[in-house]
């Protein structure tokens, strides 16, 4: 992304803020795993799409300024990251420099993260501000404390008289739209997750295990510069396919298995969502046959409805009904039993730079520039089958566009590979 893209996405924050308040994000700690090694560290999503800084203990600071021009949002802003450190960067690298983060980020106003609660505090008592903005994100059941929360409780203790806001909502309300710069980076995402699928496909064989399937697609990515997935690969055959979220890849891949994966490639932060079923031998017998086939139909029909206008909730429930139809017509199940049966997760969440992308699209109807999965999963225990088909929609101004298509979605592609 360009500097003008984080530049663009301050502006737009910052005309959601109330004038004279501040607004705090926070790029990230490092996680100590055990002894002096660490978790592998990953930047706040909300700080990277306002910066495109990706340096751990950077804060990005926004004060809006109490007397607006008309029509204007007018604020400073400034960027405070590590200072140079010889000793530190001898054993882990060299940190970014001021002119660095300033090219990338179009942030002007540079400092050293030391300086930066000195700052805070000068700012509160000499400007009285009285709003603060955090990114604080309460998703439920996956809360790990973080420097937002830690500032929440400092400012509350000793500034009480000072409102905390939460930016998030505001973040989540930006990030649903994506503009083309961003969808470029998916479609480039895309082709690299194309790579990878293609490679597992191309070198499966039965008798290997999961493992070796999932180095085939790390090393497709790696090729092209790609060194980690946008999230964690699901790569699965047989009946490991009915633990949705699979991360073992230790189970053998049989003869006359189905091979899941659910994987994507990250590219300039922006990732892809894709899933491939295929037999390990490379021929879909009959069960496999129908079940693809109702993914399929259910896939390629919602592909030619949707457009602008449809409501978020709605997306899911048509996808399920459609597939519940092409189900009962290809005999995989009864229409007097329940789809909940066979279908086990929702099929329409966005993706974008998270994989189940930090969006908030509830009660929303479908607009141009939302990205979501079109996911459709069967699991037939009876028959020892489970798979699903996930491509990414992209909705545009008439209509929408799979930007998944290339990589093989039919019976007959799929089983071209392996001839
Ligand atoms: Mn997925």
């Amino acid at each position: 992304m360009k500097p003008e893209f984080y530049k663009e996405n301050r502006d737009n924050f910052a005309a959601r803020l109330k004038p004279g308040a501040l607004a705090l994000f926070f790029s990230g700690e490092i996680q100590r795993k055990s002894s002096d090694d660490d978790y592998p560290w990953y930047a706040s999503r909300n700080f990277v799409y306002l910066t495109g800084i990706e340096q751990h203990d950077s804060v990005l600071m926004v004060y809006k300024y109490p007397e607006q021009p008309e029509n204007g949002n007018a604020y400073a802003e400034t960027l405070y990251i590590l200072p140079k450190d010889f000793m530190a960067e001898r054993w882990t690298g060299v940190r970014l420099s001021p002119e660095y983060a300033s090219e990338r980020s179009g942030i002007k106003d540079l400092a050293n993260t030391d300086c930066f609660m000195q700052d805070l505090t000068a700012l509160i008592t000499k400007e009285h501000i009285n709003t603060i903005y955090l990114d604080i994100d309460h998703k439920i059941g996956r809360r790990t404390p973080v420097m937002a929360d830690h500032m929440n409780e400092m400012l509350n203790a000793g500034w009480p008289g000072i409102e905390i806001a939460n930016s998030l909502p505001i973040l989540m309300d930006m990030r649903l739209i994506k503009r083309p710069c961003e969808i470029e980076a998916m479609e480039i995402a895309e082709d690299v997750t194309k790579d990878g699928i293609l490679a597992m496909m191309k070198n499966c064989r039965p008798g290997m295990y999961e493992y070796q399937l999932k180095s085939w697609f790390d090393w497709a990515l790696a090729q092209r510069g790609v060194l980690a997935p946008g999230f964690d690969s699901i790569i699965s055959a047989g009946k490991n396919n009915f633990t949705i979220h699979y991360y073992d890849y230790h189970g053998i891949v049989n003869d006359g298995d189905i091979v899941l994966n659910d994987v994507g490639a990250r590219w300039d932060n922006y990732v892809t969502d894709v899933s491939r079923g295929w037999p390990a031998n490379g021929r879909f017998n009959d069960h496999q046959k129908r079940i693809f086939e109702a993914q399929r139909r259910t896939s390629d029909y919602m592909f030619s409805i949707l457009k602008p206008g449809i409501p978020m909730s709605d997306v899911d429930r048509i996808a399920h009904e459609y597939c519940f139809e092409q189900m009962v017509d290809l005999g995989i199940c009864r229409r007097d039993e329940d789809v909940a049966k066979y279908m086990w997760h929702g099929g329409a969440h966005h993706v974008g730079m998270d994989v189940h992308d930090r969006v908030d699209a509830a009660g929303k109807l479908t607009a141009p520039g939302m990205v979501f999965c079109v996911d459709i999963g069967i699991y037939h225990e009876e028959w020892g089958e489970g798979f699903r088909l996930e491509d990414n929609c992209l909705i545009t101004e008439n209509g929408c566009r799979n930007l998944s298509a290339a990589i093989p979605r039919t019976i007959e592609d799929i089983e071209d590979i392996f001839k």
